[in-house]
C-alpha cells in the first residue's frame, strides 16, 4: 500500500484498511491530501446518495454517521480525520505531518485546530443552514432532524471573516501556517479555502498573506490531486481545482 521505490512497504493489517468517504467533502479532503503527502494508497469506498446524504450500509454500521472513516482489517473504525491522522502518522512517520519535536507537535495542533474551528465550522454553518438538501441535517453525525438556523448563516459569516483576519497575520511571518514546515495545519487550512471558493466566498482583497499563500498550495501536487472531481450525483464539479 506503500510504494516506497517501487518496494510495497505496508503491513497485511493495512492491505485490507479501507477508506469510507465522500469526494466532494472537505473533511474527507483533509485525510486525502495526508495519504497524498505520505505516498500511502488505501482502497476507497464513496458512500454518497446524490441527495449528499449518507449511503446504507455505511450509515447502518457507522454510529457516529460522519465521513471521512477509516475502518481496519478487524472492524475497529477510526472517525475523525485527525485520529485517522494521528493513526497514520505513528505507522508512516515520514514525512512528518504532526511535527516531531514536543514544541512542533503543540504548534501545529494549535493551528490546525484554529483553521476547523474558525474556517472549517464558520463555512459548514453557513453551507448546512441554507443548503436546501441540509434542511433539517443543520449538524453532521445526528440521525434524528437538526432543523436549520438561519442566524447561524449571519454567525457563519462572521467566523469567516475572523479566519481570514487570523490567517492573514499568521502568514505574513511565516511561510506555512505553522511556521517553516508543511504540516497538517497546511492541508486543512486549504480544504476550508476551497471550501470557501465552493461557496463563492474568496479569499478577502485585504488578505494578500493568504493568497501568497494559497498560490503556493496550488502547486502541490497533493493539493492538486485531493481535489475533489465530481458532484454528489456524479455531475463535474463546477469549479475547477
Ligand atoms: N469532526 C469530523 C467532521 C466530519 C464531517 O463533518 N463530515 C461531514 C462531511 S464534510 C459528514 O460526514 N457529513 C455527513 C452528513 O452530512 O450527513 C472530522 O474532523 O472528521
Amino acid at each position: 500500500m506503500h510504494p516506497a521505490n517501487g518496494a510495497a512497504k505496508h503491513t497485511e493489517r493495512e492491505e485490507v484498511m479501507k477508506l469510507y468517504e465522500w469526494d466532494f467533502a472537505p473533511n474527507c479532503r483533509r485525510v486525502r491530501m495526508f495519504l497524498l503527502e505520505k505516498g500511502i494508497e488505501i482502497p476507497k469506498e464513496e458512500c454518497i446518495t446524490p441527495d449528499i446524504a449518507l449511503k446504507d450500509p455505511f450509515l447502518s454500521k457507522y454510529k457516529h454517521a460522519m465521513v471521512p472513516m477509516l475502518e481496519l482489517d478487524d472492524g475497529v473504525q477510526l472517525g475523525e480525520a485527525l485520529s485517522i491522522w494521528i493513526y497514520l502518522e505513528a505507522l508512516h512517520p515520514s514525512p512528518p505531518l504532526l511535527g516531531t519535536t514536543a514544541l512542533e507537535k503543540a504548534v501545529i495542533s494549535a493551528w490546525e485546530r484554529r483553521a476547523y474551528d474558525e474556517g472549517m465550522i464558520g463555512h459548514a454553518e453557513i453551507f448546512r443552514n441554507s443548503h436546501p438538501q441540509f434542511v433539517d441535517r443543520g449538524l453532521p453525525g445526528h440521525r434524528g432532524p437538526v432543523p436549520q438556523i438561519s442566524a447561524l448563516v449571519e454567525r457563519g459569516k462572521q467566523r469567516v471573516a475572523r479566519f481570514h483576519k487570523k490567517f492573514n497575520e499568521q502568514l505574513a511571518s511565516n511561510k506555512f501556517v505553522a511556521g517553516d514546515k508543511f504540516s497538517v495545519a497546511d492541508i486543512t487550512t486549504v480544504t476550508v479555502v476551497d471550501f470557501g471558493h465552493a461557496l463563492e466566498m474568496p479569499i478577502p482583497d485585504d488578505c494578500p498573506h493568504v493568497k501568497r499563500w494559497f498560490d503556493e498550495m496550488r502547486q502541490r501536487e497533493s493539493v492538486q490531486k485531493s481535489f475533489p472531481t465530481h458532484m454528489p450525483d456524479g455531475s463535474p464539479m463546477p469549479i475547477a481545482a
